[in-house]
């Protein structure tokens, strides 16, 4: 049994990768900062989760000691899926904190988790890692500038580690989704609800389980097969800022 260990894992796309890979026979350490619903996560699936990690992505000490804590487990797969936006304002405008926040989290937070699994996947001779970008991470939007810039950060590490980590034999995928229907924009927009719906009104958006499948698709490929990039849009959005929506 593969062992998979995913950030994020708590709610959204993490929640229904954990589901999609629990019901598809890999192994799970899921990781997170709400230990309640990683555990009642763990009871449903509790012959595939062995190891639920609670820890803060932005505190580095807390992740290295935290990842360290699993010993010599051997990670075959890590799937760098913690991430959010926090404001959508003009640069100008922007709160300087929502700002930190997202460099400290998409962007520093995947290298920190990336640095502290590595040692459970080097000496193995093989591994594969995925990081989930966006569209922000392909254009950037107006009010989107330093969010599209952590996933432009995103897509830089995915290309330099997938040089970098050849001579270990780990695979590096980045997948890329446009509009999905999960808790992003409330967070985004600091529980305005409203504001949040609106996102999503007039088309039918991904799914965070469309998502999941598509890690899947990335996962289960041949050991010769590296799938290096993919971008998931909902059909009927065609940029950043392009969505068909009937209204
Ligand atoms: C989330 C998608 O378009 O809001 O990463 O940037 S978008």
């Amino acid at each position: 049994m593969q062992t998979v260990l995913i950030t994020g894992a708590s709610s959204g796309i993490g929640k229904a990768t954990v589901t999609l890979l629990a019901a598809s026979g890999y192994n799970l350490v899921i990781c997170g900062r709400n230990t309640d619903a990683l555990s009642a996560l763990q009871q449903l699936y509790p012959g595939n989760i062995s190891h639920i990690l609670q820890f803060d992505i932005s505190k580095k000490d807390e992740v290295f000691s935290s990842i360290q804590s699993l010993g010599d487990l051997r990670i075959d797969i890590l799937i760098n899926n913690a991430g959010n936006a926090h404001g959508l304002a003009t640069f100008d405008q922007a709160d300087i904190t929502d700002l930190e926040a997202m460099i400290d989290i998409n962007v520093k937070g995947l290298i920190y988790v990336s640095k502290a699994v590595l040692p459970l996947m080097i000496p193995y001779g093989s591994g594969h890692i995925v990081n989930i970008s966006s569209i922000a991470g392909k254009q950037v939007y107006l009010n989107g500038t330093t969010y599209c810039a952590s996933k432009f950060a995103v897509e830089a590490l995915t290309q330099g580690m997938r040089i970098d980590l050849l001579p270990h034999n780990i695979k590096v995928t980045g997948i890329a989704p446009g509009a999905v229907a999960t808790n992003f924009s409330l967070v985004r927009f600091k529980g305005d609800q409203s504001r949040a719906d609106a996102v999503y009104e007039g088309y039918t958006p991904l799914s965070a389980e469309d998502v999941a499948n598509t890690i899947l698709f990335a996962i289960r490929q041949p050991e010769h097969v590296q799938i290096a990039d993919l971008t998931v849009l909902p059909s009927v959005q065609a940029s950043a800022v392009h969505i068909s929506r009937k209204v």
